[in-house]
């Protein structure tokens, strides 16, 4: 397969002639593709095939040790001006860029096959797609590609109709450190990674393409790519509310996207959209409407089990390919938290010894197409999307951050966003449980200044004629001995529930400075073994504490200085007024 489109067919030559592979293949995104190249892959070790009777069509890969999450300190946005990728990217010239990354490609692909990868991110038939090529050596990364996105035949046709698609080009390399680079040319709707075979850093659909290079493309048509799980909720009267929740990766997005209502919430049902993603769009009636670009999950597998996420659990059973989990005696995966099993071999390969850490990596992944969750909704794959009634911000703090708070309106409620801040995961390279500013929870994946992202949601807002509300949750607020004072996972869903309350106007609450938090009695705690004092911490707030936060919130803003939109700054005057 070739393509009719001369753009697409020069360009794939031309990286041809400069990182020479031995052989070009174009996906066509079949399955029997997908299988010759998982054999393939068993063939040379690339895989390991998992025990048949309990995972059948599972694969372990083990990435090299180094190569286990993304790396941020590598990652750039190269822009004509350095202001237009802003002080949360780093940056050099598209020129610089280029220069630095294409030395690293030159012949590096000798040896090796080139895959071409034509991916649409969104349903194929919908307006708000937006499609792509991955150029890649690593057919680790097709069949990740093959499960997280819609890829081959009918996406190659989407680009050769319209013309226009986003480049993405990606080698391993020989991933060491030192030529690692995961560069982005926003300006030209270009990505170009070497160094690194590992999830957001190689498959490019997703952070690259998806939050980076979109997020940019959005600002321009109107538009917003966000870092948002999409949910359906389903009360028992059978009203669907769906909202979109932003919270930092290892976060818990998945987790929330496929969450089982506990016992005591009889008649609930949840649908998933989708775990990371989202492009929002305004209708043409005005009405906020959500597509997921994706149509796989790369999720944290650790924790995973049946009491914590049974979608989960069940849907990685079959058809599943697993990144740097451990392994037991029977060549079954096991990670921290699986309730049965031990394992024998860790994520390296080695005899498991528990003085060597843990057994699974932390930031062990599983990929699994979407339509293998018990709880996928068809409408993920709606040309419309669906509509979108609350957005939902939140980050990972033991302290100040209630368990939701409700903004006064919306660009409060930006405010409310840019200032999420959220302890570090081993979603990325570094350290880990550190407090950090994490806006909307796109620190790493917005691909301009996060100055004119704020003042694009801004006016985003004035063109919706119904604005969603806009809440912030904290599952994972402690108490001072440490201990979580929320119990989290399906529980949720009684949070959430007073979201949907308050969007239907059926509950007051009550008002506070940072925004409106509820009334104990309003929240469905039945059954839950939480004490009366845990609840009044979860829902009230210390002034002093949050006088702090909000200065430390301004003079985060200040470091956009001149760019930060006024009106942002003036709802943080405003609150740090009243708190006062
Ligand atoms: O490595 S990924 O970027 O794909 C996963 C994550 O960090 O959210
Ligand atoms: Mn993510």
């Amino acid at each position: 397969m070739t393509t009719t489109l001369s753009a697409l067919q020069s360009w794939v030559d031309q990286t041809a002639s400069i990182t020479l592979p031995d052989s070009i293949h174009w996906c066509t995104g079949t399955d029997s593709e997908y299988q010759e190249m998982v054999r393939n892959m068993l063939a040379d070790g690339t895989l390991t095939r998992l025990n048949e009777e309990h995972f059948p069509d599972c694969y372990l890969h083990r990435s090299d040790p180094n190569d286990v999450a993304r790396v941020e300190h590598l990652t750039f946005v190269c822009t004509e001006s350095k202001e237009d990728a802003g002080p949360n990217n780093n940056w050099v010239t598209p020129a610089e860029g280029h220069a630095k990354v294409d030395a690293l490609f030159a012949g590096c692909m000798r040896g090796r096959t080139m895959y071409v990868i034509p991916y649409c991110m969104g349903p194929i038939d919908s307006p708000y797609s937006r499609c792509g090529v991955e150029i890649t050596d690593s057919p680790y990364v097709v069949i990740n590609m093959k499960l997280m996105t819609r890829m081959g035949k009918k996406a190659l046709e989407r680009i050769e109709k319209y013309g226009d698609f986003v480049r993405g080009l990606h080698s391993t390399g020989d991933l060491s450190l030192e030529r690692r680079l995961i560069m982005h040319f926003p300006e030209e709707l270009s990505i170009k990674s070497i160094g690194s075979g590992y999830g957001g850093n190689a498959l490019l659909g997703k952070k690259c393409h998806a939050l980076r290079i979109a997020s940019y493309q959005a600002r321009q048509e109107g538009w917003l790519a966000e870092h948002m799980l999409i949910v359906g909720l389903e009360s028992p009267e059978g009203e669907v509310h769906y909202i979109a929740c932003a919270f930092p990766s290892a976060c818990g997005k998945t987790n929330l996207a496929m969450l089982i209502p506990p016992d005591s919430m009889p008649g609930w049902r949840v649908w998933t959209l989708g775990d990371d993603i989202a492009w929002l769009h305004p209708d043409k009636d005005g009405k906020l409407r959500a597509i997921n670009p994706e149509s796989g999950y790369f999720g944290v597998v650790p924790g995973t089990n049946e009491m914590t996420n049974k979608n989960a659990y069940d849907m990685i059973r079959h058809d599943t390919i697993f990144t740097n989990v451990a392994l037991t005696a029977d060549n079954q995966p096991w990670w921290e938290g699986k309730k049965d099993g031990v394992p024998a071999t860790d994520w390296k390969g080695r005899k498991y010894d528990a003085t060597n850490g843990k057994a699974a990596h932390p930031n062990s992944r599983f990929t699994v197409a979407a339509t293998n969750n018990p709880s996928y909704s068809s409408l993920a794959d709606a040309p419309e999307g669906v509509p979108i009634a609350a957005i939902v911000f939140g980050g990972r703090r033991k302290e100040l951050a209630p368990l939701v708070y409700e903004a006064k309106n919306w660009e409060h409620g930006v405010l409310v966003g840019a200032g999420v801040a959220s302890e570090t995961t081993a979603a990325n390279v570094g350290e880990v449980g550190i407090v950090r500013r994490d806006p909307m929870a796109m620190k790493p994946f917005c691909g301009y200044n996060f100055a004119d992202y704020w003042a694009h949601w801004l006016s985003f807002g004035k063109s919706l004629s119904y604005l969603p509300r806009v809440f912030h949750v904290n599952w994972f607020r402690q108490d001072a001995k440490g201990e979580f004072l929320w119990p989290g996972f399906g529980d949720n869903l009684r949070v959430l529930n007073w979201i949907i309350d308050r969007c239907e106007h059926r509950v007051e609450a009550r008002e506070t400075p940072i925004g409106y938090l509820p009334y104990p009695q309003d929240l469905n705690t039945k059954n839950l073994d939480i004490s009366a004092a845990a609840l009044e911490t979860l829902t009230t707030i210390d002034r002093e504490q949050w006088r702090e936060e909000l200065k430390s919130v301004g003079e985060y803003l200040n470091t956009y200085g001149e760019r930060l939109p006024k009106a942002l700054r003036e709802q943080q005057q405003k609150i740090a007024a009243e708190l006062s």
